[in-house]
This record gives C-alpha cells, sequence and structure tokens, in this order.
C-alpha cells in the first residue's frame, strides 16, 4: 500500500479556500454518514468531506491531492452493496450531491447530459414529460455517477442493457487533475481506444466522472407483467432458459425462489403464492405474442399457477416489492447479517449454478435466500448469518467462495452488477487471471500515486484482513 499523508490543518485550510468554507465538512456527523455503504463491510469514515460545484473545483482538489498523497473517494447516495465507496484509507470523501444538474435534454437524439449526483429516480421524474426515461434500474435510486462507477444493471437489463450499454460520453477528471471527455455523442464510434468503457464499471479507481451523456428509451404504452408459480426450482429456471432460448424479448425476466417469495408477503403484506416464481414482463398488451408464447413455455415446464399484474398501478407494486427485498430481509431477521452474492453465468449454465447453491448452503447449514435477473444468468443470493460469531462467517465465506468459484469455473463471473469493491476482490483473480496484470498497469499508468478510492478492486497482501470483515 502507497504511503499516504494524513491530513492537516494546512490540507483543510487550501480545501475551504478551494471550494467554500460551508462545502467543507470534518464534522462526526458528516463523516458518520459518509462511513458505510448499504454493505457489512467495516465502516470506515472519510477525514473530511467536500462538496464540489463544478469540474473545475473537482479538478483542482484531485491535483492538491495528488501532489499531497492524499486518498480521494467519490460518493454518490451510498447505495452500494460491495463497500465499493468506503474510504478504507481515509481521506477527502468528494460527494456529489451538489452537481445533480440535468445539463441538457436532447430528446430529438434520445440523449440527456447530466452531472453524476442526480439520482436516476429525479432523473427520470424530469424525463417523463418528453416520454423518455433512462432504462438501467438497480433497485436503489443510485446516483447516475454512481451507476456509471459501477455499471449498475438490474431488472431491466434483458431488455435494455446494462449502464454501460446505456452512456454514450463522459467528462472525466484524472488524478492530474487533467479534465477529458471520452466517448462521443454518435451513436457508433470505432475512433481508437475505447476509453469510455475503461472508465465505466472502475468504480472510481482511475479517474472521477463529473458529466454523462446518456442514452434514452421512449416510456413503454403498456407493460404486461406475469408471475408463474412451479413446483420445483428446477421447472422455474428450466422456463427462464427456455424463454431466452426461443428468442423471445422480455422486458425483465426475474427468479424468486420460494423462501423469498414467503418473505416478501410476511414484510410487504403480499400474497403470493409461495412456490419458485418467475416474473417476467413483456412491453405490450397481456395478449402480446411474446408473453402468450412465454405463458405456454411455463405451462409445458409445469406451471402451477399464473398471476397478472394488471395495470400501471399494480405492476410498480409489484417491482417495488421485488426491488426491496434486501430492506424486507433486513426486517424480518433483525440483528443479522446478509452476505450478498452477485454471480453470473451463461445461461444454459443457470440451472447448475442454481442447483449447486442450493447443496452449498445445504452442506453449510446456511439460510440463503435466492433470487436474481434470472434472463441474464444473474443470481443473487442473501446469506442471513449472525456477524458476531466468527464460527458462522466463516461458514458463509466458505460457502460463498465455494460457489462463486463454481460461477467462475461455468465461465461466468464473481459479479454482475454490484461491482468487486471491498469483497469481491479475493475472486478476481481467479477470474482474469494475468488479466488483472494488465489492469493494475492501467491503474498505474492512469493514477500512480494511488490516491483514486484506494482499497477496492484489486486486494494486496497487506489487505487481506478485509476479506471477511463484513460486519453489521
Ligand atoms: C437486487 O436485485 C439488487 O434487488 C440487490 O441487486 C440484490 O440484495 C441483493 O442480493
Ligand atoms: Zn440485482
Amino acid at each position: 500500500m502507497p504511503a499516504y499523508t494524513p491530513l492537516t490543518d494546512e490540507h483543510l485550510a487550501f480545501l475551504r479556500s478551494c471550494l467554500s468554507p460551508d462545502r467543507v465538512s470534518t464534522s462526526a456527523a458528516d463523516r458518520d454518514l459518509h462511513a458505510r455503504d448499504q454493505s457489512f463491510h467495516a465502516v470506515r469514515p472519510p477525514d473530511v468531506i467536500v462538496w464540489p460545484e463544478t469540474t473545475e473545483e473537482v479538478s483542482n482538489v484531485l491535483r492538491y491531492a495528488n501532489r499531497q498523497r492524499i486518498p480521494v473517494t467519490p460518493w454518490g447516495a451510498g447505495s452500494s452493496l460491495e463497500g465499493n465507496p468506503i474510504a478504507v484509507n481515509g481521506g477527502i470523501m468528494l460527494d456529489f450531491a451538489r452537481m445533480n444538474r440535468i445539463v441538457s435534454v436532447r430528446a430529438e437524439d434520445f440523449q440527456v447530459d447530466v452531472q453524476p449526483g442526480i439520482t436516476r429516480i429525479e432523473l427520470n421524474k424530469a424525463l417523463a414529460r418528453y416520454g423518455l426515461f433512462f432504462t438501467p434500474e438497480p433497485g436503489a435510486d443510485a446516483t447516475i455517477g454512481g451507476m456509471i462507477a459501477n455499471n449498475a444493471a438490474g431488472v431491466k437489463t434483458i431488455k435494455y442493457g446494462a449502464t454501460k450499454d446505456n452512456v454514450l460520453r463522459l467528462e472525466v477528471v484524472q488524478a492530474s487533475g487533467a479534465i477529458i471527455r471520452v466517448g462521443t455523442r454518435a451513436r457508433k464510434d470505432s475512433s481508437g481506444y475505447d476509453l469510455l468503457h475503461l472508465f465505466v464499471g472502475s468504480e472510481g479507481t482511475l479517474g472521477v466522472i463529473t458529466e454523462a451523456t446518456l442514452k434514452l428509451a421512449p416510456i413503454p404504452a403498456d407493460f404486461s407483467a406475469v408471475l408463474a408459480a412451479f413446483e420445483s426450482v428446477e421447472q422455474a429456471i428450466q422456463s427462464v432458459v427456455d424463454i431466452v432460448g426461443a428468442g423471445l424479448e422480455p422486458s425483465a425476466l426475474e427468479f424468486v425462489d420460494k423462501e423469498t417469495v414467503e418473505a416478501l408477503n410476511r414484510d410487504k403484506s403480499m400474497s403470493f403464492v409461495v412456490a419458485p416464481t418467475v416474473i417476467m414482463e413483456f412491453i405490450g398488451a397481456s395478449d402480446t405474442e411474446g408473453l402468450q408464447m412465454a405463458l405456454e413455455i411455463c405451462k409445458e415446464n409445469g406451471a402451477t399457477n399464473f398471476a397478472a399484474a394488471v395495470g400501471r398501478e399494480e405492476r410498480n407494486k409489484l417491482w417495488e416489492v421485488r426491488h426491496h427485498t434486501y430492506e424486507s430481509l433486513v426486517r424480518l431477521h433483525p440483528g443479522f447479517a446478509q452476505k450478498i452474492m452477485d454471480v453470473a453465468v451463461p445461461i444454459s449454465r443457470y440451472p447448475e449454478i442454481v442447483l449447486f447453491a442450493d447443496e452449498v448452503l445445504a452442506q453449510h447449514n446456511l439460510l440463503g435466500y435466492k433470487f436474481g435477473h434470472a434472463g441474464d444468468g444473474n443470481l443473487h443470493i442473501n446469506i442471513i448469518h449472525d456477524p458476531t460469531d466468527p464460527e458462522q462467517l466463516d461458514r458463509v465465506e466458505r460457502a460463498n467462495g465455494i460457489i462463486v468459484e463454481r460461477a467462475i469455473a461455468l465461465e461466468g463471473t464473481a459479479t454482475g452488477e454490484h461491482g468487486v469493491g471491498i469483497g469481491k476482490r479475493r475472486f478476481i483473480i481467479q477470474q482474469h487471471g494475468p488479466a488483472l496484470d494488465v489492469m493494475r498497469q492501467i491503474k498505474g499508468l492512469l493514477d500512480p500515486n494511488c490516491i483514486l478510492n484506494p482499497g477496492k478492486i484489486f486486494l494486496d497482501a497487506d489487505d487481506m484482513t478485509d476479506v471477511s470483515s463484513d460486519r453489521a
């Protein structure tokens, strides 16, 4: 780990003069609010939080921090799930709450330019009057900057792609303070190395995003969502594989296991049939051919019950309930922590990974709720455990390791959408092999003093203690 300079009064005086005193805070309350994300990784407050209002201010802070060797961590909404914005080495936190403007809507191009601090829900509210929306939909109301940094995805990815597929251009401030623009507003581009996608998903370790041009889609006039309940997990996930295999184009295709359905019923007073369930949504009315064919496939695979979420309100409620699965589980297991898993595999291997996960959880005597974006081959498992019990923690880590390693062996990934952050660092060594060295070289080139969000993505020997530092 590089040697960082502890923050001094002189540094603080610089930050106050560079921004303004009211946009620099070292108060315990502000530091606490920025000490953790939604994960259970060890809490660590930054030494100071600053709220920039312009790209120039971000540039000035970075140039200074780089010279002084002070770590800088960008902060959006704190909704990530892998410790991605935790300032594990302290230093300066850049909170983008004041850079949350829509810079320009170009409806004729289906594009919008935004500052990174705007949240996805706020943005989509403003875009609704143009009949447009930004499609990536992780459950949380993350900021756009955070979504880009993490390459967030969610229930709509099967139809519209992940965040990386919906970003056209970025303004990025480098560690040196230099401001660059990568990508283009054209729909296609073959002009050299694809730097745009180097920054998307780099978790704030290569540069800081200060503006983004996003691709938009028209808001569909009609959706039809149906829940299909099955007797077995096998039947449910085989239906997902068959729906994808038939080339149908759902706008969402989710798997939710029986335990998760039961948990949502209890927490949200819903009355879904308690069974392994596939939630599918198609754009269009309920007689849409794709939906009808998908229902046929489910029937052939033995679906025992169908429930339609008719109308926009009912459908929105369904997704709201699904989006808050994690929070529902928190409420149902007070005092317990959740290890959140996010493996993804090729769709043909989805049944294998789900059934394998079941076996591993049973062998380790663990309760894990399974659900996820099945149409993308993405499986979440939230493993409930007592974070104060080292023996349980050890079992959780072992089970997690075995399942993630199997997903990688099936030519999948340790993380489909939550990012590497802190918790997935040990797995990407196996996943990327020698390509990880190339990533290190890129990191060294763009951030030679390692000031940008240190302690993420790469596992250094002296960071090993963080591997199982999940806590309540
Ligand atoms: C979701 O799909 C989020 O709801 C969170 O990615 C996943 O809690 C989780 O495991
Ligand atoms: Zn998810």
